[in-house]
């Protein structure tokens, strides 16, 4: 049986979610329904969900007065309203202060404890409370975190326990070789070997001075460290969630490439001592960026996702958000651009052709038109196309494939010039391109059904009805909503 696991990161409690988040959490979205629609509802698990513990949200809880876990509840629920208006269909959303949580998380350090990969140690260095990150010499740039340059990294001596990653650098290697795990694109793959060829050091696991998070199972006075807490969500929750036991090892983790370094080598690592099967894709997307700057929330830049589906509606927003930038670079935004797409590709695009095919149908069709006959005849050289962008994780190339179909319609019919015809008598040949292009569009809405659920509904009720006329427009222009 066909199974599908995706997960998003879990994103951290303290600040409310912007564009960046959505954008993951987006693409995982759209792959689970793809993946619903052809492997059944039952067989695919999309896991979201909130980072509670650590220093960072700690520090945010004390600001705003309150206790941690108060504050970590108001902030997931802005998470949780986000995706829900932006009708965002996860199977679960895992808060890591959840005890049942917790619990795994403490059996499976304790089943690597137990193994001997984690010694008592002291630590000595730099850390960085944006990243709840040891620092490097060499990560830092100007003495400062290049992602946090207005935090400095805090000075930190402390009993901790370690983790033996050092021991894991040629099993990694071995794991990627034999496909145990891959890491796309491939610019991340190499970068991942060559940090791995490079040489990996003990980590530290665990916190002294951290109070709010999972108290270490063997050593009540230490706090797991917040990263091994968190990246034991996607394991915990197959574990406590009801029928997910066998979604074990997850198909892909989405991620952004700030965080790529935890999920490509510390969590297999930690897999790997706890003898637990890795996971089979690790999928990095690059940075929303704003004039050249990544978009976060301590840089304080942000674009808030609910403000663009007040201004554009959640389908559009929806579209807008994964057709701008491809999945693997960099992209900078900005809401200029998102209203000229709207203009373009929405209003103009769909939303026009839409409006004249159905019109015509209306007119010349006699409201009528086959229907579909023979599925994807006129599309189907896209479709493969289209199914395997979307497991490379495509998101625009799918997005642009689609679009290039309303385009040729659209150019059709300028071309053929369809009221000229029906003025010279040539009723066949207008009934057999409405038949083209309403089967076109029938296949639009079919593969853009798991970016725009309401849009290629309301298409689809519009084609398939007894009589066809000239639908409303899909996409209002902006100066009249
Ligand atoms: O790192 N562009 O949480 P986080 C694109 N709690 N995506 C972005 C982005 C941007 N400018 N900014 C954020 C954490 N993201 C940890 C994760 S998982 C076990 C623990 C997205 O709130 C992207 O997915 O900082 C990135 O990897 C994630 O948010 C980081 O979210």
């Amino acid at each position: 049986m066909s199974r599908f696991y995706i997960t998003t990161p879990i994103y951290y409690v303290n600040d409310k979610p912007h564009l960046g988040h959505a954008y993951t959490t987006l693409c995982a979205d759209v792959l689970a329904r793809f993946y619903r629609e052809k492997y059944g509802k039952e067989n695919v698990f999309f896991l979201t969900g909130t980072d509670e513990h650590g220093a960072k949200v700690q520090q945010s809880a004390e600001a705003a007065g309150l206790t941690p876990l108060e504050f970590a509840e108001k902030t997931s629920q802005t998470f949780k309203d986000a995706w829900s208006k932006l009708n965002i269909n996860y199977d679960y959303f895992i808060r890591t202060s959840d005890s049942q949580h917790e619990k795994v998380v403490q059996d499976l350090l304790k089943r690597i404890y137990d193994k001997g990969y984690i010694y008592a140690g002291e630590y000595e260095g730099l850390y960085c409370v944006g990243c709840e990150k040891f620092l490097q010499t060499d990560d830092l740039v100007n003495n400062v975190c290049p992602l946090h340059p207005n935090q400095k990294p805090v000075a930190q001596k402390e009993k901790n326990y370690f983790f033996k990653l050092s021991a894991f650098g040629d099993k990694l290697l071995k794991a990627l070789d034999d496909s145990d795990y891959k890491i796309v694109p491939d610019g991340r793959y190499k970068e991942i070997v060559g940090k791995i060829r490079h040489g990996l050091e003990d980590i530290s696991i665990s916190r002294a001075g951290v109070s709010w998070g999972v108290k270490v199972p063997w050593d009540e006075s230490q706090t797991v460290y917040v990263w091994v807490d968190a990246l034991i969500n996607y394991y915990s929750a197959t574990q406590f969630v009801e029928g997910k036991k066998d979604f074990w090892p997850a198909d892909v983790h989405l991620l952004a490439k700030d965080i790529l370094w935890f999920h490509a080598i510390i969590w297999e690592a930690l897999l790997l001592a706890a003898e637990l099967p890795l996971p089979k894709i690790i999928a990095t997307h690059g940075f929303f960026t704003i004039d050249g700057q990544k978009m976060s929330k301590s840089l304080g830049n942000v674009i808030d996702p609910n403000d663009l589906v007040d201004e554009f509606g959640v389908e559009a927003t929806r579209y807008l958000i994964l057709s701008q930038v491809p999945f693997e670079s960099d992209g900078d935004i900005s809401l200029k651009r998102f209203r000229e797409r709207y203009e373009s590709d929405l209003a103009n695009g769909l939303g026009n052709t839409f409006s004249r095919v159905t019109n015509m149908i209306e007119k010349f069709g006699r409201g009528r038109f086959k229907q579909g006959e023979g599925g994807n005849q006129f599309t189907a050289g896209v479709a493969s196309a289209i199914e395997s962008s979307l497991r490379n994780f495509k998101f625009d190339v799918v997005l642009l494939a689609i679009f290039n179909i309303i385009s040729s319609i659209d150019e059709e019919i300028e071309k053929t010039k369809p009221w000229q015809m029906a003025k010279d008598g040539k009723e066949n040949a207008i009934e057999l391109l409405l038949d083209k292009w309403g089967t076109m569009l029938l296949d639009v809405s079919m593969y853009l059904e798991p970016f725009m659920l309401e849009t290629t509904k309301k298409m689809e009720d519009a084609l398939r009805a007894d009589k066809i006329t000239k639908a409303d427009p899909l996409f209002p222009r902006l100066n009249k909503k």
